[in-house]
């Protein structure tokens, strides 16, 4: 019961911060080394990342509940939200805050199932229309915006559309998709309000200092909570 309590009341954090946050990032094997997850997460705190999923495309499952371990009480003490890309069970397995899914993955409820009832759902959207239908998840993820070697099967889809998803949607969406320092401007000046930045903060030599200029970039004021996460119980 009290283990149940406790989980209910983090699963309540996350959904908060989740609310406010600006700036989502990704601890991507495709891009760190396992060997270097622990330092790279600790940066990514320090530079003050608001929620971060952890993506290893083409590992076992067993390790990646190996890494979603080894870096989750580094995320956890922070009261940043892990969430864990394409497994669910990996949610109830290791502890984490969610799960992001795609299109193509298992249906939404089945997701919940897996993950939890308490566990934030993500889910990606390649299209305007995608996004208007996302229902029963937490937040989506909107793009590719820009080509992006990250994700290179997927062809972009520009910042026409942005504004127009936003007056519609009213959970989180967290725009994707080669975003980084040089071109963030333009995505929030198309209407972005939270974005996704994976390579731009990864491939940089100075993780704090990229974070930190995309915080200010975003006007980052956590407390400027725009946007519903309410979800029917
Ligand atoms: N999903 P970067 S784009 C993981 O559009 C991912 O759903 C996308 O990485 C989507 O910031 C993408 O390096 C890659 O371009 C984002």
């Amino acid at each position: 019961m009290q283990l149940e309590r406790r989980r209910r009341h983090a699963a309540g954090i996350a959904l908060n911060t989740l609310a406010t946050a600006r700036l989502y990032g990704l601890l991507d094997l495709g891009y760190v080394a396992k060997a270097d997850a622990v330092a790279v997460a600790h940066g990514m705190v320090e530079g003050g990342i608001h929620v971060v999923q952890v993506r290893a495309k083409g590992f076992d499952v067993d390790s990646i509940a190996r890494l979603v371990d080894s870096v989750l009480p580094i995320f956890r003490s922070a009261g940043i939200p892990l969430i864990v890309n394409d497994h669910p069970a990996l949610v109830r397995a290791t502890g984490a805050d969610g799960v992001h899914i795609g299109q193509d993955d298992m249906p939404v409820e089945e997701a919940r199932r897996l993950a939890g009832a308490d566990a934030l759902i993500g889910l990606s959207t390649h299209s305007p229309d995608q996004a208007r239908a996302a229902q029963g998840v937490d937040y989506i993820g909107f793009g590719p915006l820009f080509s992006t070697p990250t994700k290179p099967d997927y062809p972009a889809i520009g910042l026409q559309d942005i504004a127009a998803v936003h007056r519609d949607v009213s959970i989180p969406i967290f725009c994707i998709g080669g975003i980084k320092q040089g071109n963030l401007d333009s995505v929030l000046s198309a209407g972005a309000r939270r974005v996704v930045v994976v390579s731009g903060i990864l491939e940089s030599s100075d993780i704090r200092g990229t974070i930190r200029d995309l915080l200010a970039r975003l006007g980052s004021e956590k407390a400027d909570a725009e946007g519903s996460t309410s979800r029917p119980d």
